[in-house]
């Protein structure tokens, strides 16, 4: 077991697959998991966290294997209700009516206790740390999970058809499938970390970025203020895992939004992304020939196995993270 506290910067997906390397590798309480909070929203009234449960789940190794997301054997009894209720009110309108278009975000029954549970929690005065901090107990999670604020914070993003829209309007509505010019984070100048975020990042030994999308889910992370300044000023601890492997991202548009907001979709393209707040980027071995360009923007890189596709892969990738 390693003495060392570590800290994860994390978005959804990709971010809780990598945890799982370090769960029973770094103790419990010297592990911290930063959390993305700009993908939040309040729908139906529900306040939703997607990427904190998506890491909840995954670690309670409950999460459907198949989305990625959301929990394993749902049944979806609430949303069919909500769809019939969607069809009066739409008059049957084509679905592209989105404002009556009310069953477009798929939310299960056991999902939807989350959802119930930490819509309840803050309506009574918890903080989201607090709630979340109960959930990731109940789940029995083995390590800290922190939202990186608990005030509010939403990424917004600019495409040519649509105007501004939110980060799940473009993610879910649109499945991603529209060009983005510009990426907004609504409200991040007047956040602030949540308790414990800035004293697990500047205690940990090693600062870990996820392999999460640079542009939408860890760049919210750093919009906090302090949060990017703080890794800038320990880069030489900091590594992240590229979601970028051959030139593609393994899971959702990562490698097009790269290319949309200026860069390459290639590990390049990401070390160039984190250039000034981190030190190492970890590459896969399919990328081992971009090394010597990444080490030429005085970043180290290290090569290695980085497709998650069983645990000792996954522990290995944590271990190369932490050596
Ligand atoms: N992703 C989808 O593509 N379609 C959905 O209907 C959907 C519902 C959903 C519900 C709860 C939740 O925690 C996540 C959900 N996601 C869905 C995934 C979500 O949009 C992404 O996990 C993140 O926001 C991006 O990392």
């Amino acid at each position: 077991m390693s003495e060392m506290n570590v800290a994860v910067v994390c978005g959804g997906v990709g971010a809780a697959r990598l945890l799982r390397g370090f769960v029973g590798l770094v103790e419990p309480d010297r592990l911290t998991a930063i959390a993305n909070v700009g993908d939040d929203m309040v729908l139906h009234g529900l306040h939703i966290s997607p990427d904190l449960d998506t890491i909840v789940y995954t670690l309670a190794e409950a999460v459907s294997a198949e989305r990625g997301w959301g929990l394993e054997g749902e049944t979806w009894q609430a949303m069919e209700m909500i769809a019939r209720y969607s069809e009066t009110v739409s008059g049957g309108e084509s679905a592209d009516d989105s404002a009556w278009d009310l069953d477009w975000f798929s939310l299960g029954d056991r999902d939807l206790g989350t959802h119930l549970f930490r819509t309840q929690a803050i309506l009574a005065g918890a903080s989201l740390d607090q709630v979340t901090a109960q959930i990731a107990k109940t789940w029995g999670l083995d390590l800290r999970l922190l939202p990186v604020t608990n005030d509010r914070l939403r990424t917004m993003v600019t495409t040519p058809d649509h105007g501004e829209i939110t980060f799940q309007e473009y993610f879910v509505g649109h499945q991603h499938s529209i060009p983005v010019s510009a990426v907004r984070f609504d409200g991040a100048e007047s956040t602030t970390p949540a308790p414990g975020v800035v004293e697990a990042l500047e205690n940990a030994d090693r600062i870990v970025v996820a392999p999460s999308n640079p542009a939408v889910s860890i760049d919210p992370v750093l919009a906090v203020p302090g949060i990017r300044e703080l890794l800038e000023r320990r880069r030489e601890d900091v590594v992240v895992v590229s979601p970028i492997v051959g030139g593609k991202a393994l899971k959702g548009p990562a490698d097009r939004l790269l290319v949309e907001l200026g860069r390459e979709a290639s590990v390049v393209g990401v070390a160039e992304w984190y250039a000034d707040v981190v030190g190492t980027v970890v590459i896969d071995d399919v990328d081992a020939d971009h090394a010597a360009a990444i080490e030429a923007l005085g970043l180290k890189a290290v090569v290695t196995n980085t497709i998650m596709s069983s645990p000792d892969i996954t522990r290995a990738l944590a271990e190369t993270t932490l050596s």
